[in-house]
Protein backbone atom coordinates (compact mmCIF):
# COMPACT_ATOMS: atom_id res chain seq x y z
CA UNK A 1 0.00 0.00 0.00
CA UNK A 2 1.46 3.14 -0.78
CA UNK A 3 0.28 6.34 0.88
CA UNK A 4 0.22 9.66 -0.66
CA UNK A 5 -0.65 12.09 1.57
CA UNK A 6 -2.54 15.13 0.40
CA UNK A 7 -1.64 17.55 4.23
CA UNK A 8 0.24 20.32 4.52
CA UNK A 9 1.88 19.04 7.68
CA UNK A 10 2.25 15.00 7.41
CA UNK A 11 4.95 13.83 9.31
CA UNK A 12 6.62 12.01 6.56
CA UNK A 13 5.55 13.71 3.04
CA UNK A 14 3.57 16.56 4.55
CA UNK A 15 3.78 19.45 2.05
CA UNK A 16 4.94 16.89 -0.70
CA UNK A 17 2.46 17.14 -3.17
CA UNK A 18 0.89 20.41 -2.84
CA UNK A 19 -1.94 20.28 -5.42
CA UNK A 20 -4.06 17.38 -6.48
CA UNK A 21 -2.15 16.84 -10.01
CA UNK A 22 1.32 16.16 -7.81
CA UNK A 23 -0.56 13.93 -5.59
CA UNK A 24 -2.29 12.13 -9.26
CA UNK A 25 1.16 11.83 -10.26
CA UNK A 26 2.98 10.70 -7.49
CA UNK A 27 -0.13 7.69 -6.99
CA UNK A 28 0.21 6.45 -10.84
CA UNK A 29 4.78 6.30 -9.94
CA UNK A 30 3.65 4.04 -7.08
CA UNK A 31 2.06 1.84 -8.82
CA UNK A 32 4.27 1.52 -11.46
CA UNK A 33 6.83 0.53 -9.01
CA UNK A 34 4.53 -2.62 -7.83
CA UNK A 35 1.47 -0.55 -4.93
CA UNK A 36 -0.99 -2.99 -4.86
CA UNK A 37 -3.43 -0.40 -3.17
CA UNK A 38 -3.19 3.54 -2.78
CA UNK A 39 -3.97 5.14 0.49
CA UNK A 40 -4.76 8.80 0.06
CA UNK A 41 -5.04 10.99 3.45
CA UNK A 42 -5.85 14.42 4.10
CA UNK A 43 -5.70 14.87 7.60
CA UNK A 44 -2.29 14.40 9.58
CA UNK A 45 -2.13 12.12 12.62
CA UNK A 46 0.94 12.62 13.68
CA UNK A 47 1.61 13.32 17.36
CA UNK A 48 0.46 16.51 18.24
CA UNK A 49 -1.29 17.38 15.12
CA UNK A 50 -4.58 19.65 14.86
CA UNK A 51 -7.95 18.62 13.48
CA UNK A 52 -9.06 19.66 9.89
CA UNK A 53 -12.52 20.43 9.35
CA UNK A 54 -14.51 18.13 6.88
CA UNK A 55 -15.01 20.83 4.26
CA UNK A 56 -10.83 21.10 4.06
CA UNK A 57 -10.55 17.50 4.43
CA UNK A 58 -13.12 16.81 1.72
CA UNK A 59 -11.37 19.65 -0.80
CA UNK A 60 -7.98 17.60 -0.31
CA UNK A 61 -9.36 14.19 -0.75
CA UNK A 62 -11.86 14.31 -2.94
CA UNK A 63 -10.49 15.38 -6.71
CA UNK A 64 -7.55 12.62 -5.77
CA UNK A 65 -9.89 9.75 -5.00
CA UNK A 66 -12.02 10.59 -8.23
CA UNK A 67 -9.37 10.63 -10.47
CA UNK A 68 -7.26 7.75 -9.40
CA UNK A 69 -10.30 5.55 -9.18
CA UNK A 70 -10.58 6.86 -12.94
CA UNK A 71 -7.00 6.40 -13.96
CA UNK A 72 -6.07 3.37 -11.94
CA UNK A 73 -6.78 -0.74 -11.64
CA UNK A 74 -5.96 -0.80 -8.28
CA UNK A 75 -8.60 0.02 -4.90
CA UNK A 76 -7.88 3.27 -4.04
CA UNK A 77 -8.18 3.58 0.65
CA UNK A 78 -9.15 6.72 1.45
CA UNK A 79 -7.26 7.68 5.27
CA UNK A 80 -10.04 9.28 7.22
CA UNK A 81 -12.42 9.11 10.73
CA UNK A 82 -15.34 11.40 8.99
CA UNK A 83 -18.33 9.49 8.57
CA UNK A 84 -18.93 12.24 5.80
CA UNK A 85 -16.08 11.64 3.96
CA UNK A 86 -16.26 7.85 4.47
CA UNK A 87 -19.69 7.97 2.54
CA UNK A 88 -18.84 10.25 -0.13
CA UNK A 89 -15.98 8.41 -0.70
CA UNK A 90 -17.53 4.62 -0.96
CA UNK A 91 -19.66 6.52 -3.41
CA UNK A 92 -17.12 7.91 -5.77
CA UNK A 93 -15.68 4.14 -5.63
CA UNK A 94 -13.15 3.59 -3.02
CA UNK A 95 -12.05 0.26 -2.42
CA UNK A 96 -10.87 0.86 1.48
CA UNK A 97 -11.86 3.06 4.25
CA UNK A 98 -8.69 3.62 6.22
CA UNK A 99 -9.55 4.92 9.74
CA UNK A 100 -6.96 5.43 12.49
CA UNK A 101 -10.02 5.22 14.78
CA UNK A 102 -11.45 1.87 14.14
CA UNK A 103 -15.47 3.26 13.13
CA UNK A 104 -15.57 4.61 16.44
CA UNK A 105 -16.71 8.12 15.35
CA UNK A 106 -20.51 8.37 15.72
CA UNK A 107 -21.95 7.01 12.34
CA UNK A 108 -19.23 5.92 11.14
CA UNK A 109 -20.06 2.18 11.60
CA UNK A 110 -23.18 3.33 9.34
CA UNK A 111 -21.16 5.30 6.92
CA UNK A 112 -18.75 2.03 6.06
CA UNK A 113 -21.89 -0.44 6.01
CA UNK A 114 -22.81 1.27 2.78
CA UNK A 115 -21.56 0.00 -0.24
CA UNK A 116 -18.89 -2.97 -0.48
CA UNK A 117 -15.22 -1.11 0.62
CA UNK A 118 -12.72 -3.26 2.89
CA UNK A 119 -12.57 -1.09 6.39
CA UNK A 120 -9.06 -1.12 8.24
CA UNK A 121 -9.77 -1.01 12.08
CA UNK A 122 -6.51 0.42 13.53
CA UNK A 123 -5.79 0.53 17.02
CA UNK A 124 -5.09 4.03 18.58
CA UNK A 125 -4.42 4.74 22.26
CA UNK A 126 -6.18 8.45 23.14
CA UNK A 127 -6.08 10.94 20.39
CA UNK A 128 -3.36 12.28 18.30
CA UNK A 129 -3.04 15.58 19.85
CA UNK A 130 -1.80 13.95 23.37
CA UNK A 131 -1.11 9.99 22.73
CA UNK A 132 2.31 9.77 22.66
CA UNK A 133 2.43 11.27 26.15
CA UNK A 134 3.11 8.23 28.45
CA UNK A 135 1.14 5.38 27.11
CA UNK A 136 0.71 2.66 29.44
CA UNK A 137 -0.34 -0.97 28.69
CA UNK A 138 -0.21 -4.16 31.32
CA UNK A 139 -0.12 -6.37 28.28
CA UNK A 140 -0.07 -4.64 25.13
CA UNK A 141 -0.25 -7.29 22.55
CA UNK A 142 -3.38 -8.60 24.79
CA UNK A 143 -4.86 -4.99 25.19
CA UNK A 144 -4.43 -3.95 21.22
CA UNK A 145 -5.46 -7.83 20.02
CA UNK A 146 -9.03 -7.39 22.63
CA UNK A 147 -9.75 -4.17 21.43
CA UNK A 148 -9.04 -4.99 17.40
CA UNK A 149 -11.44 -8.24 18.13
CA UNK A 150 -13.92 -6.26 19.75
CA UNK A 151 -14.23 -3.63 16.82
CA UNK A 152 -14.08 -6.42 14.50
CA UNK A 153 -16.81 -7.36 16.40
CA UNK A 154 -18.95 -4.29 16.50
CA UNK A 155 -18.43 -4.38 12.70
CA UNK A 156 -20.03 -7.81 12.02
CA UNK A 157 -23.04 -6.47 14.29
CA UNK A 158 -23.31 -3.36 12.30
CA UNK A 159 -23.64 -5.08 8.94
CA UNK A 160 -20.35 -4.95 7.66
CA UNK A 161 -19.48 -8.44 6.79
CA UNK A 162 -15.75 -9.91 8.63
CA UNK A 163 -14.78 -10.31 4.96
CA UNK A 164 -14.59 -7.19 4.51
CA UNK A 165 -11.94 -6.08 7.46
CA UNK A 166 -8.29 -5.86 8.19
CA UNK A 167 -6.83 -5.42 11.42
CA UNK A 168 -3.92 -2.83 12.13
CA UNK A 169 -2.19 -2.89 15.57
CA UNK A 170 -1.27 1.54 14.80
CA UNK A 171 2.42 1.26 15.55
CA UNK A 172 3.54 4.63 17.02
CA UNK A 173 -0.31 5.48 18.27
CA UNK A 174 0.05 5.79 21.84
CA UNK A 175 3.10 3.62 22.06
CA UNK A 176 6.25 3.96 23.27
CA UNK A 177 9.34 2.00 21.00
CA UNK A 178 9.06 -0.87 23.51
CA UNK A 179 5.13 -1.24 22.97
CA UNK A 180 6.01 -0.97 19.11
CA UNK A 181 8.59 -3.81 19.54
CA UNK A 182 6.50 -6.20 21.71
CA UNK A 183 3.50 -5.71 18.43
CA UNK A 184 6.24 -6.80 16.22
CA UNK A 185 7.56 -9.64 17.48
CA UNK A 186 3.91 -10.89 18.32
CA UNK A 187 2.06 -9.68 15.37
CA UNK A 188 0.30 -13.06 14.71
CA UNK A 189 -1.41 -12.91 18.39
CA UNK A 190 -3.53 -10.44 17.15
CA UNK A 191 -5.08 -12.21 14.08
CA UNK A 192 -8.59 -12.41 14.50
CA UNK A 193 -10.67 -14.92 12.32
CA UNK A 194 -8.02 -14.87 10.01
CA UNK A 195 -8.62 -11.69 8.58
CA UNK A 196 -5.44 -9.91 7.01
CA UNK A 197 -3.07 -7.52 8.73
CA UNK A 198 -1.95 -4.13 7.65
CA UNK A 199 0.73 -2.18 9.22
CA UNK A 200 2.44 0.64 9.24
CA UNK A 201 5.81 1.56 10.04
CA UNK A 202 7.13 3.65 7.20
CA UNK A 203 9.41 6.25 8.06
CA UNK A 204 7.75 6.37 12.06
CA UNK A 205 9.48 7.52 14.81
CA UNK A 206 10.50 4.66 16.30
CA UNK A 207 12.95 4.28 12.94
CA UNK A 208 14.28 7.48 14.65
CA UNK A 209 14.48 6.17 18.21
CA UNK A 210 16.53 2.79 16.32
CA UNK A 211 18.97 4.70 13.76
CA UNK A 212 19.13 8.09 15.17
CA UNK A 213 17.70 9.40 11.71
CA UNK A 214 15.84 12.39 10.64
CA UNK A 215 12.92 11.46 8.63
CA UNK A 216 14.20 12.05 4.88
CA UNK A 217 16.51 8.85 5.75
CA UNK A 218 14.88 6.46 6.66
CA UNK A 219 14.29 4.51 3.98
CA UNK A 220 16.62 1.92 4.92
CA UNK A 221 14.97 0.97 8.51
CA UNK A 222 11.49 1.40 6.65
CA UNK A 223 12.29 -1.49 4.58
CA UNK A 224 13.95 -3.55 6.79
CA UNK A 225 10.83 -3.31 9.54
CA UNK A 226 8.38 -4.12 6.30
CA UNK A 227 10.42 -6.92 5.77
CA UNK A 228 9.98 -7.85 9.33
CA UNK A 229 6.98 -7.64 9.29
CA UNK A 230 5.85 -9.68 6.67
CA UNK A 231 8.21 -12.26 7.53
CA UNK A 232 6.05 -12.52 10.94
CA UNK A 233 2.50 -12.34 8.83
CA UNK A 234 1.42 -8.60 7.88
CA UNK A 235 -0.26 -9.27 4.68
CA UNK A 236 -0.20 -5.20 3.29
CA UNK A 237 2.47 -2.91 4.32
CA UNK A 238 1.88 0.57 4.20
CA UNK A 239 4.90 2.63 2.75
CA UNK A 240 6.21 5.72 1.49
CA UNK A 241 9.17 4.00 -0.46
CA UNK A 242 7.27 1.34 -2.52
CA UNK A 243 9.75 0.73 -5.25
CA UNK A 244 12.42 -0.44 -2.73
CA UNK A 245 9.90 -2.25 -0.61
CA UNK A 246 8.83 -4.28 -3.50
CA UNK A 247 12.63 -5.23 -3.75
CA UNK A 248 12.49 -6.62 -0.58
CA UNK A 249 9.30 -8.16 -0.44
CA UNK A 250 10.23 -10.26 -3.68
CA UNK A 251 13.45 -11.27 -1.97
CA UNK A 252 11.24 -12.46 1.00
CA UNK A 253 8.86 -14.10 -1.48
CA UNK A 254 11.38 -16.13 -3.60
CA UNK A 255 13.13 -17.45 0.04
CA UNK A 256 9.71 -18.40 1.54
CA UNK A 257 9.01 -19.97 -2.11
CA UNK A 258 12.32 -21.93 -2.50
CA UNK A 259 11.52 -23.96 0.65
CA UNK A 260 11.97 -27.56 0.24
CA UNK A 261 13.33 -27.12 -3.64
CA UNK A 262 16.21 -28.98 -4.52
CA UNK A 263 19.49 -26.40 -5.87
N1 LIG B 1 -0.11 5.66 10.11
C1 LIG B 1 -0.30 6.93 9.73
C2 LIG B 1 -1.50 7.32 9.10
N2 LIG B 1 -2.45 6.42 8.82
N3 LIG B 1 -3.24 4.20 8.87
C3 LIG B 1 -3.07 2.91 9.22
N4 LIG B 1 -4.01 2.00 8.94
N5 LIG B 1 -1.93 2.50 9.87
C4 LIG B 1 -0.93 3.35 10.19
O1 LIG B 1 0.07 2.92 10.81
C5 LIG B 1 -1.08 4.73 9.84
C6 LIG B 1 -2.28 5.12 9.17
C7 LIG B 1 0.76 7.95 10.01
O2 LIG B 1 1.68 8.03 8.98
P1 LIG B 1 1.64 9.11 7.79
O3 LIG B 1 0.40 8.97 6.96
O4 LIG B 1 2.90 8.93 7.01
O5 LIG B 1 1.69 10.51 8.49
P2 LIG B 1 0.55 11.58 8.92
O6 LIG B 1 -0.43 10.92 9.83
O7 LIG B 1 1.33 12.69 9.61
O8 LIG B 1 -0.14 12.05 7.68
Amino acid sequence: MGVVNVTPDSFSDGGRFRGPAQAITAACAMVAEGAAIIDIGGESTRPGAAAVPLAEERARVMPVLSALVAELDVPISVDTSKPQLMAQAIEAGAGMINDVRALRSEGALAAAASGSAAICLMHMQGEPRTMQKDPRYADVVAEVGAFLAARAAACVAAGIPAERLVLDPGFGFGKTLGHNLALLRDLERLRWHNLPILVGLSRKRMLGELTGRDVEERMAGSVSLALLAAQRGANIVRVHDVGATRDALRILEAVQDSEGDEP
